[in-house]
């Protein structure tokens, strides 16, 4: 019986991405590291916009203060790439400032909350994750695959990766106890809220992806180069074939670095399967449908289109693999937005 399933997961991962216990039987040892030379076709001028105003933990997360506001969440009737669960267009409040991650959550940090607890995630209690295998030349099931393996290099400035949903929580509640302020995953508002950045294009780049270029890893000719498969590869070169180090590229006009690309992050909200016409976004951990959650920002695998600001892509929460990781909000308030009811035509 399936443990896990994928929900409009087309183009986000070559391997199967639902783990099951008939895979976990088949699945064979295969971790050798691969090595890909990082070459940077461009110069990238990644420096913070000098308005942004920042604070730094005790394990060196630096989180970016956001201002409270009002924005239009969702998709446009011009993105011509949006579906249907990305509309309709809706306005939402931010309702209390709070504080982003400028990056994902790296592997060094997570390393400081598994020392410091001997945390294990479902990875390393169940089954494995996955893994890049040379032989393939695709991420598949790994047995011994977990955080600390991923069958390509990282470094410890690299986001971390097989971490399910429940993982990624464990390590915000651990945050909130040694650091005494609240932290928690953002809802899918804040991070669209976040992710745009006072734009209203579908990147925060403009409105074609190739605007991207210089400020996200996305599915570059690197990753072509070892991973044949991912026919959807840009033309040009970012320097990265797989996970790239947070910070590397240029960020939003927040200061936020790896909104678009590198790995998906998880937010708090449960999956619904559905437009926004028949959901609200408040009090996204009370909503009754548990089991799936939502990622956001595409990664340095997938398809173009699921970088988008407003690309909304579900997956079971106990799913692991290499292209989710998460960032983390730091906040008083268990929700910063509130969807404003606007009368329906
Ligand atoms: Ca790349
Ligand atoms: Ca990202």
């Amino acid at each position: 019986m399936p443990l896990t399933m994928s929900i409009r997961m087309a183009g986000l991962l070559c391997a199967p991405l639902a783990v099951c216990s008939a895979a976990l039987s088949g699945c064979s040892e295969r971790d050798s590291l691969v090595t890909v030379p990082v070459a940077a076709a461009v110069v990238i001028q990644n420096e913070l916009p000098p308005h942004v105003e920042f604070a730094e933990n005790s394990i060196g997360i630096k989180l970016v203060r956001l201002p409270a506001g009002e924005f239009l969440m969702g998709a446009s009737e011009s993105d011509g790439e949006a579906r249907p669960d990305e509309k309709p267009q809706h306005r939402v409040r931010i309702e209390h400032p709070f504080e982003m991650g400028m990056h994902e959550v790296t592997l060094g940090q997570f390393r400081r909350f598994v020392e410091a607890t001997n945390f294990k995630t479902l990875a390393e209690e169940d089954g494995g994750g996955y893994a890049y295998d040379s032989t393939t030349q695709r991420l598949s099931l790994n047995h011994d695959s977990s955080w600390k393996s991923t069958g390509f290099e990282q470094s410890d400035d690299h986001p971390v990766i097989n971490i399910c949903w429940h993982d990624a929580v464990a390590f915000c509640k651990w945050l909130t106890q040694v650091e005494g302020q609240s932290y928690r995953l953002p809802t899918e508002a804040e991070w669209e809220y976040a992710c745009r950045a006072g734009t209203t294009t579908p990147w925060s780049t403009g409105a074609a992806f190739d605007t991207v270029q210089g400020s996200g890893n996305i599915c570059d000719s690197n990753l072509n180069a070892v991973y044949p498969f991912a026919k959807w590869t840009v033309a040009w070169s970012d320097g990265y074939a797989f996970t790239a180090p947070v910070g590397y590229f240029r960020p939003n006009a927040f200061g936020l670095y790896d909104m678009h690309g590198n790995v998906f992050e998880w937010c708090s909200d449960p999956w619904l399967l559905r437009d926004y016409a028949g959901n609200t976004i408040e009090d996204p951990d009370e909503k009754p449908e548990q089991g799936s959650r939502v990622v956001r920002g595409g990664s340095y695998l997938s398809l173009t289109t699921f970088t988008r600001s407003t690309d909304r892509v579900g997956l079971v929460d106990t799913m692991r693999n290499g292209i989710v990781g998460f960032r983390v909000v730091r906040s008083a308030f268990p929700n910063s937005a509130v969807a404003i009811k606007e009368p329906r035509p």
